[in-house]
């Protein structure tokens, strides 16, 4: 199966995503535009995958978070751009090279792909470029002009993800996840300290 490990956005974040997507689709001659359910964040492309090794790639994500003990955390995505294939393009959202918070999603990389390579689990070994694609396959005759944005997406779950064609349709199903760790104030609530330990003590 094809598969690969991605970052996935709330409603709101990918209504968002979308408004940017129409104004580039507004001015292109032709493209092939992301669906809404389907804007993501490639964190590592694993591709044709034998089912097997599934059970060790769900371990290495949750080692990876466990190691990291990683708090969920946000990513302002502010530049949108274009990667050049062939005479068509494809047209992305990112966030700043040097926002700390993609510091933070490279280590979270690096120890996925740390695992994967200590496992023989075959990866996408390319340098990482952290991107939401918003439409491929583009092409305009004159520039195509965006208003400044500021995206500011809650990063709160890596997802295993599978890609498949569905009745001539791209469908990305997760079918594991990892939730990275809640911050204390919204693990607590309205909560004391003392009261949130007997819970826990309770649960365990
Ligand atoms: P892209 O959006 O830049 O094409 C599912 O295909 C996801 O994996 C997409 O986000 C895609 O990135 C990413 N990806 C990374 N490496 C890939 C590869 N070698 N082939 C296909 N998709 C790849």
């Amino acid at each position: 199966m094809r598969l690969f490990i991605a970052v996935n956005f709330n409603e709101e974040i990918k209504s968002r995503l979308v408004q940017i997507r129409d104004r580039i689709g507004a001015q292109t001659l032709r493209g092939n535009f992301s669906r809404p359910e389907n804007l993501h964040l490639t964190l590592v492309f694993l591709g044709e995958t034998p089912a097997d090794e599934v059970p060790a790639i769900c371990s290495i994500m949750a080692d990876a978070q466990r190691t990291l003990s990683l708090r969920e955390f946000t990513l302002d995505f502010t530049h949108t751009g274009c990667f050049k294939r062939r005479n068509r393009e494809l047209w992305w959202i990112a966030a700043e090279k040097t926002d700390p918070a993609l510091g933070v999603l490279a280590e979270l990389r690096r120890r996925l792909t740390g695992g994967l390579l200590a496992a023989g689990i075959a990866f996408d070994n390319r340098p990482f470029n952290a991107h939401i694609t918003l439409g491929r396959e583009i092409k305009h005759s004159s520039p195509i002009v965006l208003p400044g944005e500021k995206i500011t997406a809650p990063i709160n779950r890596i997802c295993l993800m599978k890609s498949e064609h569905t009745g001539g349709v791209l469908v990305y199903t997760a079918i594991f996840a990892v939730d990275l760790q809640r911050e204390e104030t919204s693990v607590l609530g309205d909560y004391n300290t003392q009261s949130a330990a007997n819970c826990l003590a309770k649960a365990c």
